[in-house]
């Protein structure tokens, strides 16, 4: 048994005294393994810095112009990713996260617990992510909501042509109006979520914009970014029964009615914007479901297939 030096050679101890620098006693004889006397192949600094920043800046480029923009990387906005990416894998998909870890609430199932309930028959989509539960009859369990999230994430960002801007927020949107006089999202108007956090501390440090034929929004309940792009079209006047009080806020939760709705309500509430997820119940004061996910998966998907359809009218 070799004895450690109390003292070791970088702690502070020892900043203003090199001279009592503790050297330490031989190396604990290690088993060896497959890693012994690893060795990294050489790379300049400014090689890696290039190396990301010239994609990021590629892709901002190539992104300006979207086919479609989710809003939230959230159970309900990565289901939606993931859908499109299964039925139209061509199709230019931004997704815009405020945070910088996609996921929103499904890195979890419900207050600090790791499971995540899903009701049938939303359980198929684990069947298809190939996502092991434990099957409860009417419901299954996920042995952790992180399993079920990080498989959707990587599904999703396996594809070419799906680009995750994260630690990014949607600020604004880009309405414009046809010929007839119709306004119409086109677009969402973004910061770094930072400086987005920040604006009454800081001088006016103008967004950066994306145009996209179709929106779909995300975001979740309310909260300090959440329920943003429903909040911003009832002050814009184009939800037009919230145009004088804005949004009603979600109802109180009942698990039995709360998903049925959050699926069946899943739509297009302006031209060129589909919501999806618990954005929805913002808008139509249905109940909350608590820590059940399979509404937010189906209507992710829902919103992929409504997507699609109008971004080909
Ligand atoms: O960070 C947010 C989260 O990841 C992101 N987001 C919100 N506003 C944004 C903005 N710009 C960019 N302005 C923004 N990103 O959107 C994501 C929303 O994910 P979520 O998990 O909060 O919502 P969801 O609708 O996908 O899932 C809701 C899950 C819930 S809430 C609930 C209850 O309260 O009863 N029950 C369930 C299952």
């Amino acid at each position: 048994c070799q004895v450690v030096p109390e003292t070791l050679p970088y702690s502070n101890s020892n900043v203003n005294s090199p001279s009592k620098v503790t050297v330490p006693a031989q190396a604990h004889q290690q088993p060896s393994t497959p890693f012994d006397g690893y060795k990294f192949e050489p790379i300049r600094e400014a090689t890696v810095n290039r190396a990301m920043t010239s994609r990021y800046f590629r892709d901002l480029e190539a992104y300006a112009e979207s086919d479609i923009v989710i809003v939230g990387a959230g159970s309900a906005g990565l289901s939606c990713a993931y859908e499109l990416s299964k039925i139209a894998p061509d199709v230019k998909v931004a997704i815009i996260e405020q945070n910088v870890a996609p996921g929103g609430g499904a890195w979890l199932g419900g207050q600090l617990f790791s499971a995540m309930v899903i009701r049938k028959p939303a359980h198929l989509l684990l069947d298809e992510l190939e996502v092991p539960y434990e099957d409860e009859g009417s419901y299954v369990v996920c042995k952790h909501a992180a399993l079920m999230t990080s498989t959707l994430l990587s599904k999703v960002l396996k594809n070419g042509n799906v680009k995750l801007f994260n630690a990014t927020a949607v600020e604004d949107l880009i309405v414009k109006q046809d010929p007839q006089g119709l306004k119409y999202c086109a677009g969402v108007v973004t910061n770094w979520t930072l400086v987005a956090l920040n604006h009454d501390t800081q001088s006016c440090m103008d967004p950066n914009v994306i145009e996209s034929k179709v929106i779909v929004s995300g975001c979740g309940h309310d909260g300090p970014f959440g329920a943003q792009c429903v909040k911003r079209l009832a002050k814009l006047g184009m939800l037009d029964e919230y145009a004088q009080n804005g949004i009603q806020g979600m109802g109180a939760l009942d698990m039995n009615s709360a998903e049925d709705k959050i699926v069946n309500n899943t739509r297009e509430v302006v031209p060129g914007m589909i919501l999806t997820g618990m954005e929805l119940a913002e808008v139509d004061g249905s109940p909350r479901m608590g820590p059940t996910f399979g509404a937010m998966f189906v209507s992710g998907q829902r919103a992929a297939h409504l997507a699609l359809a109008a971004l080909r009218k």
